[in-house]
């Protein structure tokens, strides 16, 4: 495995992407929950994804659960999603949260327990730094909840001293048996 800085993959380029408009490359969103049936929501969640048109979903990660970041709260489920689309970063971004209101989120505080987040974490070729978008996701390096899934479905934006953290210490990021379900989208959605 290598560091994100040394592959080829990683963003060099503001909007406009350099691929062009309807390029097909690969997307990685981070799905967490701890409020509600939370493997029903990630599940929700990968439906609602795969239901996008110009969306694949390719992959999805194991699922773990992990000791909360942030105010006292819910351990959560995470896992992360493995997309090739032609979308851009911030239609990806309204497309999750479309998907978080129908699963009924309620923002309360920043942090706070949540019934669904989707995070936009990277975009091959992509580099978004605006107000409310920055991509690759600012804080994706920091956490182990986001890097150990991110690296069962893109072992290539993984460093090694980072996940070498969690083998060391895999308490607070335990995997788990549930499994997501990866379904096609239908074709009569196509039109
Ligand atoms: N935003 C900017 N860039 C992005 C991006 N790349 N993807 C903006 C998604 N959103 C992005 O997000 C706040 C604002 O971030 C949005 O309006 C969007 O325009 P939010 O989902 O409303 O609130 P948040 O998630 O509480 O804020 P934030 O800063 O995104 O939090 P994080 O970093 O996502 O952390 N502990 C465990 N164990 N597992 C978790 O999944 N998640 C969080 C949230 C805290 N602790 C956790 C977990
Ligand atoms: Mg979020």
């Amino acid at each position: 495995m290598s560091s994100p800085e040394a592959d080829e993959s990683q963003p060099t380029e503001s909007q406009p992407d350099e691929s062009g408009p309807g390029a097909t490359r690969r997307a990685f969103l981070a799905l967490g929950s701890n409020l509600g049936d939370r493997l029903s929501n990630l599940q929700l969640a990968v439906d609602g994804l795969a239901a996008i048109p110009g969306v694949s979903v390719v992959a999805v990660s194991n699922v773990y659960e992990t000791d909360p970041i942030g105010p006292s709260q819910p351990d959560y489920l995470n896992a992360v999603t493995s997309l090739e689309t032609d979308l851009s970063a911030r239609a990806l971004l309204e497309a999750g949260q479309r998907l978080e209101k129908g699963a009924h989120r309620e923002r309360r505080e920043r942090w706070g327990p949540r019934t669904l987040d989707i995070d936009v974490l990277w975009v091959d070729g992509e580099r978004v730094d605006q107000p409310d978008l920055h991509v690759p996701h600012p804080r994706m390096l920091e956490r182990l909840f986001v890097l150990v899934p991110l690296a069962d479905v893109a072992p290539d934006l993984v460093p090694d001293e980072l996940l070498a953290a969690w083998h060391a210490d895999p308490s607070a990021v335990r995997p788990t048996r549930h499994r997501l379900q990866v379904r096609g989208r239908s074709p009569e959605l196509d039109g």
